[in-house]
């Protein structure tokens, strides 16, 4: 039995599809930051950094972090196929993604929507939204353009979690101003996650409508 601690279109959202998938045994638990429910005494004893997604798994065993929530699932849940096994020719491309993507993309746009995280006073604030736009449409481009050489997915002819994780990613950039999925590679590898059931799934329990 597993519970996923999650708020809407948060970083809970690619663990949570993977549990869908799996048809894992799970209690979703919605943590309302409106309501200061990631503040709260109980939450912070499961994630004391006050963040979605948590995972509790194995009778009360807990983790955190979203990337590594992923690769826990898939490795829990090989069947899934989400993940290049030890030795498979695609596992260190597999691995350079996920990092890359929770590391880096993930890290611009926590810049982009969380400038008071890093830096004190709303000029500051606008200066690294300023710089968080221009990163972002470079690193589209360059994940357009791997798309494009190498795809149709991250390592290629296989979809990954890594793949379920950008798009996760492309999402959050829906109100910058070059969001990714106005690039046609990433547009594509959207277009293939949404025929997903289980991503389907997901965005419709999170009670998403806007699925880019
Ligand atoms: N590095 C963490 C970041 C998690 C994170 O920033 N979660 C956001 C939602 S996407 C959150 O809980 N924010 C609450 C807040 O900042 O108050 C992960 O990838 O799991």
């Amino acid at each position: 039995m597993y519970k996923l601690y999650w708020n809407p279109g948060s970083a809970a959202m690619a663990p949570q599809v993977i549990l869908l998938e799996a048809g894992a045994k799970v209690e979703f638990i919605l943590v309302d930051g409106d309501k200061g429910d990631l503040k709260k005494a109980e939450y912070l004893k499961l994630n004391p950094h006050a963040r979605v997604p948590t995972l509790v798994y194995d009778d009360g065993q807990v983790m955190y972090e979203s990337a590594a929530i992923c690769q826990f699932l898939v490795e829990r849940f090989p069947a899934l196929k989400l993940a290049p096994a030890v030795g498979h020719a695609d596992r260190a491309r597999y691995l350079q993604w996920m990092a890359y993507l929770t590391n880096t993309v993930q890290e611009a746009l926590m810049h982009w929507w969380h400038g008071e995280n890093f830096i004190d006073g709303a000029a500051e604030q606008a200066k690294l939204k300023a710089k968080a736009e221009l990163r972002l449409a470079k690193m589209w481009t360059f994940l357009d353009g791997e798309l494009a050489a190498k795809g149709p997915h991250l390592c290629g002819d296989t979809f990954y979690a890594c793949d379920y994780f950008l798009v996760m990613l492309v999402r959050w950039s829906r109100m910058t101003e070059k969001p990714g999925h106005l690039y046609p590679q990433l547009n594509a590898l959207i277009r293939t996650t949404l025929a997903s059931p289980a991503y389907a799934q997901m965005l419709k329990d999170q009670g998403i409508e806007q699925a880019v």
